[in-house]
């Protein structure tokens, strides 16, 4: 059994496989933080038990993640989105609020770059460059920070790739206000780069003179320019 690194530092070895196994096949089990972590690092893998194989990991739907292992919970009527940093007009905007901005849809396929792909998923939200421009951005700015209320997950983008149409504050999926299992009540969604950069639970944005600081998972070895690649059959990425 090789012996992997966990994104904290430790060894995941053999314990963890074990534990994996006898959990079984569930879908619970590929929302357990280990598990999470580890698709994440080594990619999709197979479920092994004492009977032999059980099989790969389902695809054509969404597997939830959380890299706490917890799926925070707030009611709309709590939430909040604080927008700051480097901009003339500060502000905090309640779900009522955000709802009552100029909305967008889009229905495009969600990648994670794990591997598995949900065709033709449709959002619905603010387009991130309206939020940033109510906020009255300064000359300095050339990215963002965004911060989870799962007090873990970080994201960044530059202020041109937010600035793209396709780049939303979302709070509908599939016609249904998000579940707090995919990032509700708010989430971003970056349709043109890799799922990672699709913040759940969103709570803040920072607009930032570069560098930003690395987002959670660019701070363990993915690219920072999560680029959707030519390998899964389309480029978003600017030519
Ligand atoms: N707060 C938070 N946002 C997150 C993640 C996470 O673990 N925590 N995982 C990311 C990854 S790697 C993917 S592929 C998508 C998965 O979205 P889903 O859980 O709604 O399927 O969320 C992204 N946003
Ligand atoms: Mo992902």
């Amino acid at each position: 059994m090789p012996i992997v690194e966990a994104v904290d530092g430790t060894p995941i070895g053999r314990r963890v496989f074990l534990g994996l196994a006898a959990f079984g096949v569930s879908g619970i089990v590929w929302g357990s933080k280990a598990a999470g972590l580890m698709e994440h690092l080594l990619g999709p893998i197979a479920i092994k038990d004492g009977s032999g194989l059980l099989g790969l990991l389902p695809t054509g739907r969404f597997r939830i993640y959380s890299v706490t292992g917890q799926l925070p919970n707030r009611a709309p009527a709590d939430w909040r989105l604080d927008v700051g940093g480097l901009v003339d007009a500060p502000y905090s905007i309640g779900f009522d609020e955000l709802l009552a901005m100029p909305s967008v849809d889009l229905t495009k396929d969600f990648q994670c770059v794990t591997g598995w792909r949900v065709p033709k998923v449709r959002w619905k939200g603010v387009r991130l460059a309206d939020i940033i421009d109510r906020a009255a951005p300064q000359a300095a700015v050339a990215a963002l920070e965004f911060e989870s209320f799962d007090g873990a997950y970080t994201e960044t983008l530059t202020l041109e790739q937010a600035r793209r149409d396709d780049v939303i504050v979302a709070y509908e999926l599939d016609g249904k206000p998000i579940s707090a299992a995919h990032g509700g009540p708010v989430r971003l969604y970056v349709a043109p780069m890799y799922g990672y950069k699709s913040l759940k639970w969103l709570q803040r944005i920072t607009l930032v003179a570069p560098p930003p600081r690395p987002g959670f998972w660019e701070q363990r070895g993915y690219d920072v320019d999560a680029w959707i690649g030519r390998s899964n059959g389309r480029s978003d990425a600017p030519a």
